[in-house]
């Protein structure tokens, strides 16, 4: 199959590079500097698109290349890709389910214990030479919280299961309620925010959960209340948040996840009771080099005439 063409549309883990360059003929986006003259040299050359988390596979693109037979995401999320245009030209969309959701929700639990116990602070506390003068100050506790989870799916039922073993409450909401987990089911995402004192946000990004996380959820959520984003940033009201964080509306935030990465609003850094993370909930060596593996796999399968392994459902396979 190194005869097939793809485009890769940014960078992913060099194992992965690797293996796309041995499997096919990779042409990188990233490389061309006049994509439109590119594009419409070589575009009916093009069967495939390996798509890294961030940058976009707009309906544009997707109309540029008319042989175009298959998008394979890397990472689980795929709100960069227009996958109903894609649906609607019957292309096929693939992403990276289950490799990492065991790594996301590690860094998810980290994270909010983080932000409870403000351990970035502590840590700058101690380099600054302050412990010499002084101790820091008490913090907030896990103990006695709620946790409110928004989206218990793989990884908001792998961050439920763990946060199990910390002896707090769980409860969730989600469109659909789920008959096989022991959590209450919460019927409104107000409702979650105003049950529980910590909301973790696991839902994906895109037009369905933009901005759900608004002033009116914070100011539900409470002055003793912790949000954790791990999901997308285009789900949280950015600049609600920050004053909702400046006004004491909620306590503290653990954001992964922001709406203009690598940008992140000032307002957010100036403000202490943050602990800000760039975008690393999949990012150890060990499950990169598995989610690149299955995007590799997802391209490989599909060129041999076995189908995609792991299609998104709006693109199921024909
Ligand atoms: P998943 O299994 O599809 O779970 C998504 C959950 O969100 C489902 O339970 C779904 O339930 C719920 N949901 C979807 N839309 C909703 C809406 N509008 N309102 C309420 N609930 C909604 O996906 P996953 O594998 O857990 O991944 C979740 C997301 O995590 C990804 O899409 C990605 O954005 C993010 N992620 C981030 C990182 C990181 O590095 N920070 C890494 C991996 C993934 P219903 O369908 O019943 O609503
Ligand atoms: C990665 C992610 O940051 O899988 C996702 O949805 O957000 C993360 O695993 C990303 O996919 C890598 O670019």
């Amino acid at each position: 199959m190194a005869d097939i063409e793809i485009v890769l549309t940014g960078n992913v883990i060099a194992s992965a590079e690797a293996a796309l360059d041995r499997d096919f003929k990779v042409h990188r986006l990233l490389d061309i500097a006049d994509q439109a003259a590119w594009l419409r040299e070589h575009s009916t050359r093009i069967r495939a698109i390996a798509a890294t988390n961030g940058l976009p596979v707009d309906a544009a693109l997707i109309a540029a290349l008319p042989n175009l037979e298959i998008i394979a995401g890397f990472g689980v999320g795929y709100d960069n890709i227009d996958v109903t245009e894609a649906a609607r030209r019957g292309i096929i969309v693939t992403n990276t389910p289950d490799v990492l959701t065991d790594e996301v929700a590690d860094l998810t639990v980290g994270l909010l214990l983080a932000t409870v116990r403000q351990i970035p602070q502590a840590d700058r506390f101690l380099r600054a030479g302050h412990w010499l003068e002084k101790r820091f100050p008490f913090t907030a506790t896990l103990r006695g919280r709620t946790i409110g989870i928004f989206g218990l799916g793989r990884i908001g039922l792998a961050i439920a299961q763990r946060l199990a073993a910390f002896g707090v409450r769980i409860i969730y909401h989600n469109r659909n309620k789920r008959d096989d987990v022991p959590y209450q089911y919460i019927e409104t995402l107000p409702a979650l925010a105003e049950t529980a004192d910590v909301l973790i946000v696991a839902t994906p990004g895109g037009a369905n959960t933009h901005h759900a996380i608004d002033a009116h959820v914070l100011s539900a959520l409470g002055p003793d209340g912790i949000l954790i984003n791990i999901g997308r940033g285009s789900i949280v009201d950015e600049a609600a948040l920050a004053t909702a964080l400046q006004k004491g509306i909620i306590l503290s935030a653990g954001l992964d996840v922001f709406e203009d990465e690598p940008r992140v609003p000032q307002a957010l850094i100036d403000v202490e009771n943050t602990v800000l993370l760039p975008h690393v909930g999949s990012a150890s060596v060990f499950t990169r080099d598995a989610m690149g593996q299955l995007m590799v796999d997802n391209l490989t399968a599909w060129f041999a005439g076995r189908g995609p392994l792991t299609p998104v459902p709006e693109t199921p396979v024909p």
